[in-house]
């Protein structure tokens, strides 16, 4: 069994874990009324974007993300949250260096010994989603999990639908499939983002990822059999009855997007086994891109 498909399958356990982490340090996440900004990188960005989004929905206060790269440091949080599995993603490590004194920060990381526990003000380290896969599954979803918990969400309901999720068959033609476009409204454009980055890296897919509304702006040219549009989120634009004129598939599940993003992963997981593709080790990739300069 490859790490990932292990990492994938614990899902369910480590957000029922996550939920009990943020009623232990409820104070160290934002607080409502924060004006708020999260940032991440690769992965860890697009879970701060569902955050983001989740958290402005709920009116607990303005919630900006940013890739750690593009942050502008001319402007005043009260708080930042930075989400790095490794917690040494120089990018991240940059960052709090710069707003040491001037903002409040919060990290999640999954190791307790990590640069990125000097760097913040606290740290919530999650080492139970630490993983061994490059391809971040566990602890992607399991940081969403301590903030959506946080919020208020229902994580622990959200570990019970993923559960069958985790044994259901997987489509056959989804295993032939050309290219996939994913779309998402609100938060799950994040989930969408991560879901395309998931399938370019473990199984060196062509995909894309946009808001649910921008397809018909474009994204939509490239539709044809063989290919997929996989919708996170109920499909409320009436997508379906336009895509299927095209003969790409479309792809629509009632469940959470968090919980969805699980079929993704399978899939992407599946893929690479049969394209011959190690998705531990992925051709180009590092589990943390450490800069010299
Ligand atoms: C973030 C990240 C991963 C990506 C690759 C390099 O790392 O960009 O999302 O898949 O493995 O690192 P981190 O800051 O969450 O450790």
């Amino acid at each position: 069994m490859s790490f990932i498909a292990d990492e994938i399958s614990r899902q369910p356990g480590a957000w029922r874990t996550a939920a009990e982490i943020a009623a232990a340090t409820g104070a160290d996440l934002p607080q409502p009324g924060e004006r708020v900004a999260v940032v991440g990188c690769g992965t860890s960005w697009f879970m701060a974007e569902a955050y983001a989004a989740l958290r402005e929905q709920a009116g607990q206060g303005e919630t900006d993300v940013f890739a750690a790269s593009l942050f502008p440091h001319g402007r005043r949080y009260d708080r930042v949250v930075a989400i790095s599995r490794s917690g040494t993603t120089t990018e991240i490590l940059d960052l709090l260096e710069r707003q040491r004194g001037r903002t409040r920060t919060t990290a999640l990381a999954a190791s307790a010994s990590t640069a990125v526990v000097d760097y913040a003000d606290v740290t919530i380290e999650l080492p139970f989603a630490d993983e061994e896969s490059i391809v971040q599954t566990l602890f992607a979803t399991t940081a969403l999990s301590v903030l959506r918990a946080g919020l208020g969400h229902d994580v622990r309901a959200l570990a019970d639908a993923a559960e069958p999720v985790l044994v259901e068959a997987l489509p056959e033609q989804w295993l032939t499939v050309e290219q996939i476009t994913f779309l998402g409204r609100d938060w799950a454009h994040g989930v969408a983002r991560e879901a395309a980055l998931k399938m370019r890296e473990a199984t060196q897919s062509w995909t894309e990822a946009y808001p649910s509304k921008e397809y018909r702006h474009g994204p939509n040219a490239i539709a044809a059999p063989g290919r997929l549009v996989w919708h996170f989120g109920p499909d409320v634009e009436g997508l379906a009855a336009e895509v299927g004129p095209t003969g790409a598939a479309f792809v629509n599940h009632a469940e959470d997007p968090q919980v969805d993003l699980i079929r993704v992963q399978r899939f992407a997981a599946a893929l690479a086994a049969i394209r011959g593709l190690d998705p531990d080790r992925p051709r180009n990739l590092t589990r943390s891109v450490v800069l010299s300069s």
